[in-house]
């Protein structure tokens, strides 16, 4: 029984027949179907490039065109999400959600609300999510979901009555066993609250379907804090293989929202300076690192009050880049981009590397350019794509899944101690499939094959549909 479990992997790996998968032309054949999506091939660009040789090391996988059906998505539903503003304006937003593939687990992938979001955006979020997912050791396949409605300057009634429209569609889709949605850009606490409470009105039943829930209705201590935290362990991890100490290096943060305020803080921990955070119309700069304090008051004034980087800035005197992103502004050892998709370019890639940066951690999900990627790639410094290193908010959804099953609650400090193991484990995955002849660690290319050859495996087992 375990004997024809175990010989799987030797049956792909003897079969000499079987014609090869060339990434070029699977790419050209992709860009010619969806030309207007440029996120999603970026995404799939990445991914195809790092494993061609992985895949053809396994003809099985080609006899029954794998590559295809992993990357094109399971479904995606679209649906018009109408409500009705605080001045009795009825507004319209587009709502999606994106399955991307199951094969080890039900769908599970965060929900993202931001002007910006469309069907190229969440599908490459969807296409990433099933990697990461993979990679976190947990049983979840990928998902992610949205809308082009911005909370920003809504009011609290505004931003639960799209919620609950949101959710009057999306319940339909989803379930503990189905899909399990979570939080992204724009999705918080708040926002997670709203549509978990109408779905469970919807359902009439209490189950865990969403994830990043409040601590007092199934919630796991240790979510919020799960993505930055896990990033920084992934970056010790990362620090270790060279013996680099953190105390004391200057760390550029992106974004101020729940990623980047938690990096923040567990970096303030552990001695390092934090020298950068910022919002999508500015940076601000700590030119002596943030003191606790400091991480305090913008702590409050971003999570409570909901304000901008600038007010932030001129409240207590800092220097603040409106319009500026941080790359460039100072020199950096670490770099950990904590908000959005391509937000550091080739040029921005080479100044950090010219200025001294030896890491580079994302937090964000494809916050590096192809060309930047290239740039870190070169300059063989230490470099985490998001896939891997902020796989600690979607691996503390698992355990929430978890406890919610057994109908357990575990201690913050149990829920840290699985974090730092998934991070470990990721980590060594990573050097594991990604180590090259001189030593160096191709984190990109080892997250990519660790995470496609579980889901891959899984896929061929399972037959073709
Ligand atoms: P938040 O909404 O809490 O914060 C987002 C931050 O990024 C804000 O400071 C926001 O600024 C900034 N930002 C958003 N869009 C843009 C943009 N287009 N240009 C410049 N800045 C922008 O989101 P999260 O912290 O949850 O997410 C940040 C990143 O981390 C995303 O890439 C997300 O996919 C990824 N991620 C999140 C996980 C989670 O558990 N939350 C897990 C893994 C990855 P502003 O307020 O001005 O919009
Ligand atoms: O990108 C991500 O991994 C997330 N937004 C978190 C997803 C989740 O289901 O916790």
């Amino acid at each position: 029984m375990g004997g024809f479990a175990m010989a799987l992997p030797r049956v792909y790996k003897n079969q000499l027949t079987g014609k090869k998968m060339k990434a070029q032309e699977f790419l050209a054949e992709l860009q010619r179907r969806f030309p207007n999506e440029p996120e999603y091939l970026q995404a799939v660009e990445e991914v195809i490039e790092s494993i061609e040789d992985v895949y053809n090391e396994y003809p099985a996988f080609e006899n029954v065109n794998l590559i295809e059906r992993l990357c094109i998505p399971d479904r995606i539903y679209s649906f018009r999400v109408s409500w009705i503003d605080d001045k009795g304006k009825v507004r319209t937003n587009m709502g999606y959600r994106v399955q991307h593939n199951n094969a080890i687990g039900p769908y599970k992938g965060g929900i993202r609300f931001h002007s910006s979001v469309n069907l190229s955006i969440l599908k490459f979020l969807a296409f990433e999510q099933t990697f990461k997912n993979s990679l976190t050791t947990l049983a979840m396949g990928g998902a992610k979901g949205g809308s082009d409605f911005s909370p920003r300057g809504k009011s609290d009634m505004e931003v639960m009555r799209f919620c609950q429209a949101f959710m009057q569609e999306l319940s339909r889709h989803i379930g503990a066993d189905t899909d399990v949605p979570a939080g992204d850009i724009g999705v918080g606490g708040r926002e997670v609250g709203y549509m978990f409470g109408w779905y469970k009105k919807m359902q009439r039943e209490f189950t865990g379907t969403f994830t990043g829930k409040g601590l007092d209705f199934g919630g796991s201590l240790m979510r919020p804090e799960a993505t930055g935290y896990g990033n920084v362990y992934f970056l010790l991890n990362m620090l270790a293989t060279k013996g680099i100490d953190i105390k004391d290096k200057k760390v550029a943060i992106s974004g101020s929202g729940n990623v980047a305020l938690y990096t923040a803080e567990k970096l303030l921990k552990l001695g390092a300076k934090v020298m950068s955070m910022s919002d999508s119309e500015g940076t601000v700069l700590f030119p002596e690192g943030m003191t606790q304090e400091q991480f305090e008051r913008l702590f409050e004034h971003k999570i409570y009050f909901r304000g901008r980087c600038s007010e932030y800035a001129a409240n207590e005197n800092l220097p603040y880049y409106s319009g500026k992103r941080p790359w460039t502004l100072m020199k950096y050892d670490i770099a950990m981009p904590s908000a959005t998709q391509n937000e550091i370019n080739g040029e921005e890639a080479k100044a950090l590397v010219d200025g001294g940066c030896f890491a580079v951690s994302e937090g964000a999900n494809m916050p590096s350019t192809r060309e930047a990627v290239a740039e870190f790639l070169k300059a063989k410094i230490l470099y985490a794509p998001g896939k891997a290193a902020n796989a600690g908010g979607v691996s503390v959804s698992g355990l929430e899944m978890a406890q919610n099953a057994q109908k357990m609650k575990w201690t913050a400090e149990e829920v840290d101690e699985k974090l730092q193991e998934i991070m470990k484990d990721i980590h060594e995955q990573c050097v594991k499939y990604g180590k090259t002849e001189d030593g160096f660690v191709n984190y990109v290319k080892g997250a990519n094959t660790a995470g496609f050859l579980k889901v891959a495996k899984a896929m061929h087992a399972q037959g073709v549909f």
